[in-house]
């Protein structure tokens, strides 16, 4: 054999070698693949995109994240529970939080922040901090961060709220409503309070835990990489955000590099982004990594969102903002159904469906179980990853 064809020999067998390690391993194919040239040649960051066959749900959660039999919680995730509520929710307070310690937090010990726009009184900072022993804060929602803005024009929204009323819709004469969905869509995790922490659960008044939790939901969404947790989803009532895509679609528009590659949009809408389907997580329920919300892209679209007035103008609710931006600027995989978290918000619940490994342990009746039965949205989550 000629020298020329002993290289032309080996130059084949790299050529093979090349192809048989791209398709045999994923990691090698990766980083040799075009997308990640691109990425590092143009600074774009290209993370590895993991193809899934079902929903990460499906998955039982890692024995790693279970308490272990006779041993004490030695790691934890910087993790808080948030309780946005008024004086008067005490007593529904006390039955969600009463729950939450038996079923949780008393095995995990996370802190807690109540958050309120007056000053919680003794009577209920004392009836509180005695349902737990773990440290519990309270905090004053700076004014503008509450209240509806000067810039606001005060008749039009008027007008909307009285249109909204005759209609029955829900709330849709409350001012604030209005003030503590902006607050929960755009300014909750900016409060000082909770600036030391990176995830959260937020927990409402007269809601239900059904099922004694074992495992640690704050290290599954750090070590898993998940960024948004939901066990409910839901359509939301088209008349409380009549413009709300349309300025979604705006924002797009004018920001597409902010928008993840590999987002969840099939979930949000049936016709490619077109229309909105309506479909959100309802975030009474959320199992959040706060990062999410201090990101640039969603500070940038929530700015955007509350310049157009939809939080006053119409009712534009938290948990289709939040769903959108979840959705928008998170891995679809980042979105983590907890099916095995059993929940109750009045009139809806979630009762564990899948064999878990904690089957038996929830009081809930498994056919009383809202989101299969009646909506489409938890179909649409699923076949994201179909
Ligand atoms: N501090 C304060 N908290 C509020 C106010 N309105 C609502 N909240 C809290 O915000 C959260 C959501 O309010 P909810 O009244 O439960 O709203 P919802 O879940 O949409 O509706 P329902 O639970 O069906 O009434 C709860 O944690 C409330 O305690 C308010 O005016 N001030
Ligand atoms: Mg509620």
């Amino acid at each position: 054999m000629t020298r020329i064809r002993y290289i032309v020999l080996a130059f084949a067998i790299l050529i093979s070698l090349h192809f048989i390690l791209s398709f045999s391993h994923e990691g090698y194919g990766h980083a040799t693949s075009l997308e990640a040239q691109v990425g590092k040649q143009f600074g774009v960051a290209t993370t590895e995109v993991k193809v899934w066959h079902e929903p990460p749900y499906k998955t039982p959660v890692p024995n790693k994240y279970y308490l272990q039999p006779n041993s004490t919680v030695t790691r934890k995730a910087n993790a808080v529970i948030i309780i946005l509520a008024r004086n008067s929710d005490l007593q529904g307070i006390v039955g969600s939080m009463a729950e939450f310690e038996a079923k949780f937090n008393g095995k995990f010990g996370y802190p807690y922040v109540f958050l309120n726009e007056v000053p919680f009184s003794e009577e209920f900072k004392r009836a509180v901090t005695g349902l737990t022993g773990n440290k519990v804060e309270f905090g004053l929602i700076p004014h503008d961060d509450w209240y509806q803005p000067e810039w606001i024009d005060e008749q039009k929204a008027a007008e909307s709220r009285k249109k909204m009323e005759e209609h029955n819709v829900v709330y849709g004469g409350s001012v604030p409503y209005r003030n503590m969905c902006r607050f929960n869509s755009g300014f909750f995790y900016r409060h000082e309070l909770l600036q030391k922490y990176r995830y959260n659960w937020r927990v409402e008044p007269d809601v239900r835990f059904f099922c004694s939790l074992d495992y640690n939901p704050f290290l599954f969404m750090q070590d898993e990489d998940k960024k948004y947790g939901f066990t409910m989803t839901r359509p939301e009532y088209a008349e409380t955000i009549r413009t709300l895509w349309d300025t979604v679609k705006e924002f797009i528009r004018e920001n597409p590099r902010l928008v993840s590659s590999d987002n969840a949009m099939d979930f949000l809408s049936n016709d490619n982004g077109s229309s909105y389907n309506t479909c959100h997580f309802w975030s009474n329920f959320e199992i959040t990594d706060l990062d999410l919300w201090r990101g640039k892209a969603y500070t940038k679209f929530f700015e955007h969102l509350d310049s157009k007035g939809g939080f006053y103008y119409e009712r534009w609710g938290d948990a289709p903002v939040h769903s959108i931006g979840a959705a928008l600027f998170a891995r679809k995989d980042q979105i983590h159904f907890f099916e095995d978290i059993g929940y109750r918000h009045d009139p809806f619940q979630h009762c564990p469906q899948q064999p878990a490994r904690d089957q038996g342990r929830c009081e809930c009746d498994r056919s009383n179980n809202y989101d299969r039965k009646v909506w489409p949205c938890l179909a649409r989550y699923d076949r994201l990853f179909t």
